[in-house]
């Protein structure tokens, strides 16, 4: 509706103007104001690791369209997913806020409709809307499907005018929900959803609207279904580890068509393009997928957290690598900054902190330590140092580890006993946090001051009344047949599929 509605505002301007001098006028001044935003363009692996990219040294991966934009932007040494899985990493980009405080405590969850999102506050001041790929925000787990209409949690309800988007992780030949309509399609999931993307940033900018677009692949997430092409270089390691290289290789592919295109549409000045990853590298990948970190996705350790991540802008940001120690809650206040956005587009209380300045230099010291809190673990980074918190839940032992990142990036030597000063500094940080994160868990930050219904548990979508229909059809699709057998064979309450 609001779609609609715009729309038909511009167009009835756009006619007007020739006759009416101050619809005119009015039609210049927010002509001229949208040329002074520019686009943003948010781009998300899912489960790229750490060590995955050329750039940062991949023994056998090239990622040569990657590397080409890390070379001609500013290019992070230290970039954390705000969680090691990937629903509260999203929720953390949209609100600027760590995962808890949203609702989204875990893979799967809901984000709470009474957040404030960065989409709806740029749409309030004139930007044109686009999610596209995984969205995994309401409340929906197993493989990716195509989000519905009536779903209260689909993109649209949190600020997108235009989404073709699935539940979850999605693979080659999807099907994707455009505004909840279905659309099926055909070869890489990557570049499907950036040849969508570009023709909606094309479309924007043909009717001078700037354009907030937000690319969130599935790769390479299992599972792993690579073109025989791109699995080729690979053919020497095990079925799982070539198509999973072999899917980053097209995903590589798709950053290159992205960043071309825009350029040759002559936005590449006037284009903020923001490429970073949901969680760290997965187990079981040859060659290991976190380039010598410790652990994987789903820990807080670094192999967990410290994903690539590439800021490109070409008219503000000369190419350079930072050691700054910044985080995807980070997105939001930056971007708000840089369109200058009222403080009341975001919640009170707010995790990430604006990196606007480090566009122009470095900067050696960050203000404002960077909470985690997921699964049951919790960990703070302030700077050069890490606390984490192991086994918050009952099946393990409650453990303090306390890590000097600089001196050990790998977390070898766990300095809890030694350094009793940074260890009581850290834990009063925590603790800080902790009350905090309880409030907002409590709805202390929402006007109502409490959480409001409406916010589904995670569920599996075969269970839910409105995909019961499709179940049928559905049911020999490479995508979903063998989940859906052994999603018959399980118990309804199990869960391993992030
Ligand atoms: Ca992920």
């Amino acid at each position: 509706m609001r779609q609609a509605i715009s729309e038909n505002i511009y167009a009835g301007v756009a006619l007007l103007a020739f006759f009416v001098t101050s619809q005119c006028t009015a039609f210049s001044q927010e002509t001229t104001s949208n040329l002074s935003k520019p686009n943003i363009v948010l781009v998300m692996a899912d489960d790229q690791g750490w060590g995955q990219t050329g750039y940062n040294g991949h023994p056998i991966l090239k990622t040569p369209y990657l590397d080409e934009m890390a070379a001609n932007g500013l290019r992070f040494e230290r970039f954390y997913a705000a969680a090691p899985v990937c629903s509260p990493t999203r929720a953390s980009v949209l609100t600027g806020r760590t995962n808890r405080r949203t609702g989204v405590d875990s893979h799967g969850y809901a984000l709470r409709l009474q957040e404030k999102t960065l989409a709806t506050a740029l749409a309030n001041i004139g930007y044109r809307t686009g999610h596209f790929g995984k969205w995994h925000l309401n409340g929906l787990r197993g493989p990716g499907v195509p989000i519905l209409a009536n779903d209260n949690h689909n993109p649209g309800a949190f600020g997108f005018h235009t989404w073709l988007s699935v539940t979850n992780f999605f693979d080659r030949n999807p099907i994707l929900s455009r505004n909840g309509n279905f659309e099926e399609f055909k070869g890489d999931s990557s570049e499907i959803i950036v040849d969508q993307a570009l023709k909606f940033i094309g479309q924007q900018a043909s009717l001078k609207r700037p354009s907030f677009t937000v690319i969130w692949f599935g790769t390479p997430h299992s599972p792993f279904m690579a073109a025989a092409d791109d699995a080729r270089p690979f053919a020497h390691l095990d079925r799982n580890s070539q198509d999973q290289h072999g899917e980053l290789v097209a995903m590589d592919r798709s950053i290159g068509t992205l960043r071309k295109s825009i350029k040759e549409m002559g936005l590449a000045d006037q284009t903020i393009i923001w490429f970073t990853s949901d969680n760290g590298g997965l187990p079981k990948i040859t060659p290991e997928t976190v380039g010598g970190l410790r652990g994987f996705k789903g820990s807080l350790y670094e192999g967990g957290l410290r994903v690539p991540a590439v800021i490109e802008w070409p008219s503000h940001i000369s190419p350079r690598v930072t050691s700054y120690p910044a985080v995807s809650m980070d997105i939001f206040p930056t971007l708000a900054e840089i369109v200058g956005l009222p403080s009341s587009s975001m919640l009170n209380t707010q995790d990430g902190l604006s990196l606007r300045n480090l566009f122009d230099k470095e900067i050696t010291k960050r203000e404002k330590p960077i909470p985690f809190d997921c699964l049951g673990n919790q960990a703070v980074i302030d700077n050069d140092w890490k606390l984490i918190h192991l086994g918050k839940n009952a099946k393990r032992k409650s453990q303090f580890e306390l890590y000097n990142l600089k001196q050990d990036p790998r977390e070898k030597l766990n300095l809890f006993d030694a350094n009793e000063v940074e260890a009581k500094r850290m834990l009063g940080l925590l603790a800080d946090f902790d009350l905090s994160i309880q409030q907002s868990i409590d709805g202390k930050d929402y006007l109502e001051g409490y959480v409001t219904d409406g916010n589904p548990e995670p569920r599996f979508w075969n269970t839910v009344d409105t995909y019961k229909p499709f179940l049928q059809q559905w049911k020999n699709r490479p995508e979903y047949s063998t989940w859906l057998k052994n999603r018959q064979k399980t118990k309804p309450k199990k869960n391993k599929q992030p």
